[in-house]
């Protein structure tokens, strides 16, 4: 048979379409994306979810000048087939490829970038306002799951959108799943919405049913027409989004495109706000993902006959992920007082060990981070030693609480940072390339980076330790493969680690960096120069003492991290070296420049950035050879190029 997507080059195709061709077009359409990411990864569950809700939204509004704002991003595979992607969705999250979130610049029919959660419904109010005062008539709709709707972002919109008044459609995508189990008081809610369908379909039945009962059918409806108001307030959808200035409209199939058309054509004439409750299935019509839709959130490669991923064939270290939940579960069992925390990430930031160990011990706030942290504070104030393990590009919502509440009480929390550095696929509104930048400025705070899995342990360990908010930032995917060793230890914060000695420079580098640079030393040596290579682990405090004794051995300073340069660790040392030292010391800052980094495999961002050995390499050997050495003469030695450290 034809394929009639191979027919779909713009939504206005689909217009011609009946429901019947429609249905088809979803099936192709869900073959498609379930055989691209099963080659490619990506959001796979969300999207199969959606597909029906997209062709339907397609088919009732016109892009062209309506609005379309998908919250997170990750479920806007539909859409992007649909508006002209179809022919590049082949390249989906590759390096030069399309992206696995809406762009403005790859598509007219993309509204808003996005990738961070729960966004939706500010951007639509703010398009709607902007609409009114341009005198303008077009349709605004958000796409939010029921995941995204527990962020404070989203219920602050929520909260004026209904106030307001403004003509916008919130389509509520309800799956009952965050990336895991969804959770709180509004998923109970919407969750007693669904099952209030039973309830009115009950109540009808029954309403005939009484109707039927000779001489007293008609006075036991009417009691019973007395008790609906009440029945209405704890069973009838949506009475909570009415409260708050919605009209409501569902719960509907979101898997029934003729039924949502019928929906989105009456709703589209309403005057105010609408919430229309689209019910949905995550992982629809792919068994491996509607069982499993929690692996199925963010997929690797896969079997599509099988539903396995893919495995390399050797076998790999455990990732960094992985080595943290292990540890923390190791330090939980002697330590009563350490409790952890998630903002809907349980399995990504390798805590599902710990929550099935520590029941107890164990929050899940949903996609909350700015909570996350402050909730942290509030267990830290109370005599718990909290560890919030949040993804670094995630903790950027929460950065009021680290300075207002973390820093200037100095409560002892862990911030564990997970996905530090280059992310790959997910781009660039993952790519967790500004922690240190923004954690370094504040006060009080420690910030640590490990070179392997093994210094995440002890370094872990050493925050559990500590008296005040302590940061671990540490990258995605596998660790080095070296030996674990037992038992923890603490590692003095503020203590770096000399690794090589040379005296024709010193590279100071952090976290993965650090192994690149050793490999780019022992190659130096074949060309005769011969450099120290300095695991700086901490990045605040600074090891003031190591640093200017290197200084004093060779007085050329290299530095490698891979967080932007702006703000980053070479920022941190040419600052000490300018304040401290009153000698013009030669700096090679290696590190991501002041633009968006785009996705792509880490190690092919890692080339183009300059951050592979090679780079690093040629780099280095290109500065040794174009500048001169500055050694900083030793305190007492009789001349004016002393150091002072300034306290
Ligand atoms: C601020 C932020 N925190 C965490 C995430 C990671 N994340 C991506 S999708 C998702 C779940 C979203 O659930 P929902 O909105 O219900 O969409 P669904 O995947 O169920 O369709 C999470 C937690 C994110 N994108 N942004």
């Amino acid at each position: 048979m034809a394929r009639l997507l191979d027919k779909i080059n713009s939504p206005d195709d689909i217009k011609k379409m009946n429901f019947k061709q429609l249905k088809q077009l979803a099936g192709e359409i869900r073959e498609l994306i379930i055989t691209t990411v099963s080659k490619n990864g990506g959001h796979l569950a969300s999207n199969l979810g959606v597909i029906e809700l997209t062709l339907a939204m397609h088919y009732v509004f016109d892009f062209k000048k309506d609005r379309l704002v998908w919250d997170v991003g990750h479920q806007c595979y539909t859409h992007k087939i649909i508006t002209g992607r179809k022919d590049s969705f082949h390249t989906l999250r590759q390096y030069r490829g399309i992206s696995g979130f809406p762009k403005i610049e790859e598509s007219q029919y993309d509204h808003l970038n996005t990738g961070h959660s729960s966004t939706s419904i500010s951007a639509a109010l703010g398009m709607a306002v902007a609409r009114d005062i341009n005198g303008e008539d077009n349709n605004i709709l958000a796409v939010c799951g029921d995941g995204a709707l527990t962020a404070g972002i989203a219920l602050e919109a929520l909260n004026q959108v209904g106030h307001m008044k403004k003509r916008v459609i919130l389509v509520l995508n309800d799956n009952e799943m965050s990336i895991g189990k969804n959770v709180g008081g509004i998923a109970g809610y919407l969750n007693r919405i669904i099952s209030g369908q039973f309830y009115i379909r009950f109540n009808r039945k029954m309403k005939k049913m009484l109707k039927g009962i000779p001489g007293i059918g008609d006075s036991m409806v009417s009691m019973a027409r007395a008790f609906e108001h009440l029945l209405k307030r704890m069973f009838v959808p949506g009475m909570l989004f009415e409260e708050l200035g919605y009209k409501y409209v569902g719960p509907e199939d979101g898997h029934n495109i003729e039924g949502l058309i019928k929906t989105f054509e009456q709703v589209k004439t309403n005057v105010g706000p609408i919430l229309l409750h689209v019910v949905t299935k995550k992982g629809k019509g792919y068994k491996p993902a509607e069982e499993m839709n929690e692996a199925f959130h963010g997929a690797s490669p896969f079997d599509i006959k099988t539903g396995q991923f893919k495995k390399s064939s050797e076998p790999k270290p455990p990732s960094y992920t992985n080595i943290f939940g292990k540890t923390l579960c190791e330090i939980a069992e002697k330590n009563p007082k350490v409790v952890a925390i998630t903002a809907a990430m349980r399995e990504g930031t390798g805590l599902k060990e710990f929550s099935e160990k520590f029941q107890d011990r164990f929050f899940d706030v949903g996609i909350a981070e700015q909570h996350a942290v402050m909730f942290a504070g509030g267990l830290a104030l109370g005599g718990m030693k909290p560890v919030v393990a949040i993804y670094s590009t995630f903790m950027q919502r929460a950065f009021d609480q680290l300075v207002h509440d973390a820093s200037l009480m100095q409560l002892p929390i862990v911030f564990a940072l997970d996905r530090a550095g280059l992310v790959g696929a997910d781009g660039p509104t993952h790519h967790g390339v500004y922690d240190l930048s923004f954690t370094r400025m504040i006060p009080h705070f420690t910030i640590a980076s490990p070179r392997d899995e093994n210094e995440l342990r002890h370094l872990l360990y050493t925050a559990t330790n500590y008296d005040k908010p302590f940061v671990i930032r540490y990258p995605r995917g596998n660790g080095i493969g070296v030996p674990i060793d037992s038992p923890l230890r603490n590692i003095t914060p503020g203590t770096a680690e000399k690794l090589k000695h040379g005296e024709d420079a010193v590279i100071f580098a952090l976290g993965r960096m650090v192994y690149p640079a050793l490999e780019v030393a022992k190659e130096l040596v074949h060309e005769g120069i011969k450099v120290s290579v300095v695991d700086l682990r901490y990045l605040k405090p600074l090891d003031e003492n190591l640093i200017i004794n290197e200084l004093q051995t060779s007085g050329r300073v290299i530095t490698i991290e891979d967080n932007v340069l702006s703000g980053g660790m070479g920022g941190y040392i040419t600052e000490f070296i300018s304040t401290n030292i009153q000698e013009n010391i030669p700096v090679l800052r290696i590190g991501l420049p002041d633009i968006d980094i785009e996705h792509g495999e880490v190690s092919v961002l890692d080339k183009k950035y300059g951050l592979d050995t090679k780079s690093i390499y040629n780099r280095t050997k290109e500065f040794i050879k174009n500048t001169k050495r500055r050694p900083v003469l030793k305190q007492n030695e009789p001349s004016g190029k002393v150091f002072r450290i300034v306290k």
